[in-house]
């Protein structure tokens, strides 16, 4: 099977504002919208996370269920929840959009500094998700910020809380966890066995030579606004579609053929 370029795009986030980033989209249609878009350019998995009517992350039920009829009306793709909400999120919050059975969710390997605040995973937590990920079969998208969480990835796997068929996502450049280089791009993928398929992101700066990178080495890709609001250094993206769309651009060219959605959806075994 040819192993083709696999592009998630993070469309909104939880911690990013307007006042920050002008372009960003909030409401259900301008998520959907945006998500569109995206998939148009290119992206097969949308990563999802949704904000109230004042624009503020929330992991409520409804909202994900509308921007999910909303971007199911609009086009064909692999929808994504976020578990990990916003920093502070409850913890009895995170797990409730897993009632709607998403074809994937995140689900983060710890607890670490995100920035000043910090990003609470403890393993009750990571334990509670991953049971309702598997009872529901949702194919987690495991997230790794930092390498310790490589091990607890592998203590889950030897005991079975974590099914075979899921998805590796590498954050990296988050201060608090581990730098987006390429030295601990090559550290993290090496502890990976030949079944595990993986995607990174880069936040801020390493953002494209990272990717660039992971299309080169056969990994997979994640871009979007939730990752970085700058298309070049000073200039702010446009948009979601425009992160896409250079990608698959520069995928082309690289000879790594971009996955349309179905193609994707085998290639996790989805
Ligand atoms: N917003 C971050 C604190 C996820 O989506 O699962 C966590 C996050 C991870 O974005
Ligand atoms: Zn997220």
């Amino acid at each position: 099977m040819t192993n083709n370029l696999i592009i998630t795009c993070a469309v909104v986030g939880a911690e990013l504002s307007r006042d920050i980033y002008p372009h960003l989209p909030l409401s259900p249609d301008e998520i959907a919208n945006s998500a569109e878009e995206a998939v148009k350019a290119g992206a097969s998995i949308i990563h999802l996370h949704v904000r109230d009517e004042n624009g503020l992350p929330t992991q409520n039920v409804d909202v994900f269920e509308e921007v999910t009829d909303k971007i199911k009306k609009r086009c064909d793709c692999i929808i994504q929840y976020s578990t990990g909400g916003a920093v502070g999120t409850p913890l009895s919050a995170r797990s409730d959009p897993l009632r709607l059975k998403p074809e994937m969710a995140t689900l983060s390997m710890g607890t670490m500094n995100f920035g000043a605040d910090i990003y609470e995973n403890s393993l009750n937590t990571i334990e509670h998700l991953a049971n309702t990920m598997m009872k529901q079969s949702i194919m987690p998208e495991v997230e790794i910020f930092d390498c310790g969480m490589m091990d607890t990835l592998e203590r889950m796997l030897g005991k079975g809380m974590i099914p075979k068929k899921h998805h590796v996502d590498f954050v990296l450049g988050v201060p608090g966890g581990m730098a987006a280089t390429i030295k601990n791009l090559i550290f993290l993928t090496d502890r990976l066995s030949k079944d595990q398929a993986w995607t990174v992101t880069g936040l801020g700066k390493a953002h494209l030579p990272i990717t660039m990178h992971a299309i080169a080495m056969g990994g997979h890709v994640r871009s979007g606004i939730e990752d970085t609001i700058y298309y070049s250094k000073g200039e702010l993206a446009l948009s979601n579609a425009q992160l896409v769309k250079r990608i698959s651009r520069i995928a082309e060219e690289m000879g790594r053929p971009v996955a349309s959605v179905g193609k994707a959806r085998e290639q996790l075994g989805l």
